[in-house]
């Protein structure tokens, strides 16, 4: 299993990688009920094609950055589950054009998640492992998570917020190239949120720059920026194939190993600035 260069890399998950939000045309959600519910603008209505773009990692290792200034000189920053920017701007920016939430968010901290301000800023999408490339009508039927009703209950409070669910279909797309680009077997565990996020900005930017993924010379065992948490699984990776996620963002960088170093910062060109 050969390492295909960055070039090819890069045309494979272009070509392979469909991101693509539900919409009510979709399999089980073309009912009535869900027509009500779903977004009627898709995400390229929503954002139109973006510049440069920031994807900034929930990572420990952002705390003392100084990167605030850097993050916001972006056209659009994507951010991550519950990270905050209130207190953070000095390292982690104040805007937020896109927030990727999982759906163990959306269901498990249900009440948080429908009360707390933070969510209410730029777009929503939420994601959910789904079973190993499983049909779309039997992952509705048994969802990771059960967040259909929370999403719903989100939709009726904020209903101008633009929220959207994403199809399952691309993390198992994306968990194959992964597979094929590594040497190990990897568990088939669906990528990392901070992954999927990536992939997410690469389709509507002309060029994306990701905050601490690849961790800089501020790598810390706290897990979070935002908290007094510590665990090596949370750069490393444990349930997510995080560490295979790395390597491959590593192999597809095009900045320089010092702005790794020094910024944890690494470019990535969006899809349509690439030829295969
Ligand atoms: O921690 P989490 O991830 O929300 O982080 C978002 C993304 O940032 C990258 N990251 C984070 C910490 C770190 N030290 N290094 C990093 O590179 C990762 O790419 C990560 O995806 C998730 O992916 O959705 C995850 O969500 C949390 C948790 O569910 C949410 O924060 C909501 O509370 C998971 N933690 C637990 O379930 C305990 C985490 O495993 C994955």
């Amino acid at each position: 299993a050969a390492k295909l260069s960055p070039e090819k890399l890069l045309c494979q998950l272009r070509d392979r990688v469909n991101v693509t939000m539900i919409r009510g045309s979709d399999g089980p959600f073309n009912s009535s009920e869900w027509q009500h519910y779903l977004p009627e603008k898709s995400l390229n209505e929503t954002v139109g094609p973006l510049g440069r773009c920031a994807v900034v990692s929930s990572a420990g290792s952002l705390k003392s950055s100084h990167l605030g200034p850097e993050i916001d000189s972006h056209d659009a920053v994507l951010r991550f589950n519950g990270a905050p920017v209130k207190g953070f701007q000095e390292d982690v920016g104040q805007k937020t054009t896109i927030r990727l939430v999982n759906s163990q968010l959306v269901t498990v901290e249900v009440q948080h998640f429908l009360k707390d301000a933070l969510y209410n800023t730029g777009i929503l999408i939420v994601w959910d492992p789904a079973p190993y490339h499983a049909e779309i009508h039997e992952w509705y039927r048994k969802p990771d998570y059960k967040f259909f009703e929370a999403y719903k209950l989100y939709r009726v409070r904020h209903p101008e917020q633009p929220f959207y669910i994403l199809n399952p279909k691309m993390q198992w797309q994306l968990w194959d190239i992964l597979q094929e680009n590594s040497l190990e077997h990897i568990q088939p565990n669906p990528p990392s949120s901070g992954m999927l996020g990536i992939v997410i900005m690469m389709t509507l930017c002309n060029e994306v720059d990701v905050y601490e993924f690849l961790p800089s010379k501020r790598l810390t065992d706290i897990c979070h920026y935002y908290q007094k948490f510590h665990d090596r699984a949370c750069t490393m990776g444990a349930y997510h194939p995080l560490l295979f996620e790395k390597n491959l963002v590593k192999h597809l960088n095009q900045g320089t190993d010092e702005d790794i170093y020094t910024h944890g910062k690494v470019t990535l060109p969006g899809f349509r600035n690439i030829h295969c």
